[in-house]
């Protein structure tokens, strides 16, 4: 079937809407960050830069490392971002931009995201590293989709009820990493984690300035959350969206953060730059 040009939006140059982006620009192997200034922390490390382009908050640099051949892009923040991302890296490897058709051989991504985080549990201290074995998405996006929605429905059940979850909310969904790039990242020097992604960073994430939350408890009761030993280890706004596409599409994912607070302790660190720098160079090496 063909794409129509309102379904599958191209630049004057052929590249794909948003991310400014023609085929051949991306690597097979791929780093997500949400800040923009994030890509050239990474991108400093590769031998050689071979692309640079962008496009509202999506840069992107694609280069080698060691003779690998990476990309480094930047989401921006929220998984409203991460369907665009996905979805366009997924045309520009698997459609056809000249017939504007679904290619029969598929190309498989690996996404790796460095992004930064909070943690809800006091055990899990300020600039240490989660890597997300599971994730649950409190945003809907997944429920635009069709596809299996309860993979874990006794954890998703026994989350509603743990939270006394109010029906106004979209039902949590619960989503894994890919098994293989799981086992690359993680290792002693990081926690094996369970991560929330919420739409928001203040009240989705209980936090108040001046507004009044829906539950004034929430932070703590996700922070006690418990199905058979798997508790919710910190939360931020992208990783379950991006386990949700990966797994739809066909692509391999795995979410590393950076601890930057610690919301049981009330904490944060003392230096962000320095504690993030440090997991792109582990996320490189690993890579390597
Ligand atoms: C909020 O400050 C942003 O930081 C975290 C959250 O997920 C959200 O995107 O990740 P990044 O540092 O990767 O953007």
């Amino acid at each position: 079937m063909e794409l129509g040009p309102s379904e599958l939006i191209l630049n004057a140059d052929n590249s794909i809407y948003h991310l400014n982006l023609l085929p051949g620009d991306i690597a097979e192997t791929i780093i997500t960050v949400g800040d923009p200034d994030r890509v050239t922390a990474v991108s400093k490390y590769f031998d050689e830069i071979e692309i640079q382009k962008g496009k509202r908050e999506f840069i992107t640099h694609t280069g080698y490392l060691n003779g690998r051949r990476l990309s480094v892009i930047s989401t921006g923040i929220g998984t409203d971002n991460i369907d665009i991302v996905l979805n366009e890296l997924d045309a520009l490897v698997n459609i056809d931009f000249d017939t504007r058709t679904v290619k029969e051989e598929k190309t498989q991504l690996d996404i790796i995201r460095i992004g930064t985080s909070g943690a809800i549990q006091e055990s899990i201290p300020i600039d240490s590293f989660v890597v997300s074995e599971y994730a649950m998405g409190f945003d809907n996006l997944l429920h635009f989709y069709e596809g299996e929605h309860l993979q874990h429905p006794e954890i998703q059940l026994a989350f509603i009820d743990h939270m006394n979850w109010s029906i106004f909310k979209s039902i949590p969904y619960v989503v894994r990493a890919d098994d293989y790039l799981l086992d690359v990242m993680n290792s002693e020097e990081t926690h094996l984690g369970f991560t929330g992604t919420n739409v928001g960073f203040y009240g989705p994430q209980g936090r108040k300035l001046r507004l009044e939350r829906e539950d004034s408890q929430l932070a703590e009761k996700l922070g006690t959350f418990s199905y058979e030993g798997l508790q919710l280890t910190n939360l931020e706004m992208e990783t379950s969206a991006i386990y949700a596409l990966c797994g739809l599409l066909g692509h391999r994912s795995v979410s590393l953060n950076c601890i930057l607070a610690n919301r049981a302790s009330g904490k944060f660190s003392l230096h962000p730059k320095r504690s993030i720098d440090e997991l792109i160079q582990y996320t490189l090496q690993k890579l390597s």
